[in-house]
């Protein structure tokens, strides 16, 4: 499975320990595409962000984006360029699962929290400790719907 992760850079990098916690946790689904957002390294004004410059950032996540089989974005922290994955994705028909903290003391988007559609785009408040459950249910559920999925498509196949 390939997933594409979310958080935010330029927006500010004070969440990015909870990055590398997700990331950890998600790697153990599939192929994060996007680990690099999660690395306390990653330094956007250093030479490797002049070097590629942000139209090659922007073409190659949206590439990424456009490979990707789900993103997980973590929304606590406002981010523009997080905001502009999400809506992409949302046109792409991606499975997107939002993380936010209330304890932040901040208050959710309504383009955000206003998408949640219950299926394709799932919001869920959180707090530190529940990082690790709280993915274990999101992959859970998205893997027994895959499943059942092949199962009515093989059925399908076989009346045919
Ligand atoms: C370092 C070396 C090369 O590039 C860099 C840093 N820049 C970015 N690299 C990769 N993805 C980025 C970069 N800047 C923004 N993004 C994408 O936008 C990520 O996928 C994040 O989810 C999102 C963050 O947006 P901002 O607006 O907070 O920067």
């Amino acid at each position: 499975m390939k997933i594409y992760f979310c958080g935010s850079i330029r927006g500010g990098r004070e969440d990015v320990h909870l990055y590398r916690r997700i990331v950890d946790k998600l790697q153990t689904y599939g192929t994060v595409l996007t680990e690099h957002v999660s690395s306390s390294e990653l330094s956007d004004r250093g030479e490797a962000a002049a070097e590629v410059g942000d139209k090659f950032i922007h073409d190659r996540d949206v590439d990424w984006l456009r490979q990707s089989d789900v993103v997980v974005a973590e929304v606590t922290q406002p981010s523009l360029g997080v905001g502009y994955e999400l809506g992409r994705a949302i046109d792409m028909r991606k499975k997107i699962f939002c993380l936010f903290r209330p304890s932040s003391g901040r208050s959710l988007s309504a383009m955000i929290r206003g998408a949640d559609d219950g299926e394709l785009f799932v919001v869920r408040d959180y707090s530190e400790g529940e990082i690790e459950s709280i993915l274990e249910e999101f992959f859970n559920k998205l893997k027994s719907m895959k499943s059942s999925q092949t199962v009515t498509v093989s059925s399908e196949v076989k009346s045919t």
